[in-house]
């Protein structure tokens, strides 16, 4: 779960997405549905200028099913083609080859034109660290035909997932870096629980989290917890603790313990489905 970047980690990852670009025809580009805007890498645009585009939103079992709809409206809307997936339960996961397929669709029918025939679309997973990229590669390829291994020479050292006659897809994903310069992301994808916690102080999470989710989700709170809500995130930890009775040594209230169980209680989904962000 710990993950930071630094500048030559950047660089690396860019020259290798550069890379793996070449041998590719879509990119299959995962985000997190609770941050849709948050996870998405700011450079991936211009890097995959030219090539067709699917977008998940993965980790959909914890999203807040009608904000993803709205999220999967906007992306549409910006010329994606969108599947909503939980890559963990694998519902959607069906739908990604068929999205592919249809991503391709014209490249497909402009080499049978110049009669190349049976030249399968070649797509790779690309995404932040932590949305899922694994966890969606091996449910996709649960369900793929073979794996076709190496092929010397074009893709020298590649593994390639032969989904099904048409698609195959790069076993190893694309590492992207999110947007670091604004600190409201960071915040979010702090909350998500994807970059290393040492970063920002857990009862300073655990304070945004109750704002939060105090504002956007009334009641939510109120009854995970059993207590009363007030827009105050400090007095909430502290609520959060009472009701627990989660006491330090000399008897003070544990609000450090309150919001460790209140962040994992929201990164595992159970105070219930929430997205962070609105388009
Ligand atoms: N609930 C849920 N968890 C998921 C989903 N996809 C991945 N995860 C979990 O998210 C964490 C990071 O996943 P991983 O595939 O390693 O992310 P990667 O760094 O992008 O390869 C793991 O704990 C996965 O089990 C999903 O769709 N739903
Ligand atoms: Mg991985």
């Amino acid at each position: 779960m710990q993950y930071q970047w630094y500048p030559g980690h950047m660089t690396k990852a860019k020259r290798q997405m550069m890379e793996d670009l070449k041998l590719i025809d879509v990119v299959v580009e995962l985000v997190d549905a609770r941050i849709p805007y948050s996870s998405k890498n700011p450079d991936i645009g211009a890097m995959a200028n030219g090539k067709s585009r699917v977008l998940l939103l993965n980790k959909a079992d914890l999203s807040d099913r009608e904000k993803t709809a709205a999220w999967k409206t906007y992306y549409e809307m910006e010329g994606y083609i969108v599947v909503t997936v939980d890559s963990r339960g694998g519902s959607g996961i069906k739908e990604v080859g068929t999205a592919v397929a249809e991503a391709c669709r014209e490249k497909t029918e402009r080499d049978r034109r110049r009669g190349i025939q049976n030249r399968p679309v070649r797509a790779m997973v690309a995404g932040i660290p932590n949305v899922g990229k694994s966890t969606f590669i091996n449910a996709f390829a649960k369900r793929a035909v073979t794996k076709t291994g190496n092929k010397p020479g074009v893709t020298k050292g590649k593994q390639w997932i032969r989904l099904n006659k048409d698609v195959e897809l790069l076993d190893t994903p694309g590492i992207l870096w999110p947007k670091f310069e604004d600190r409201a992301v960071g915040l979010r994808i702090a909350l998500i629980g994807s970059i290393n916690d040492e970063i920002l102080v857990g009862t300073e999470l655990g304070f945004e989290l109750c704002n939060f989710l105090t504002g956007n989700y009334p009641g939510a709170l109120a009854l995970k917890y059993g207590i009363e809500e007030c827009s105050d995130g400090n007095e909430m930890l502290l609520r959060i603790a009472r009701a627990r009775a989660w006491l330090k040594k000399g008897g003070e209230l544990d609000v450090e313990k309150a919001a460790g169980f209140l962040l994992d209680d929201f990164r595992n989904g159970k105070i219930g489905c929430f997205t962070l962000e609105m388009p």
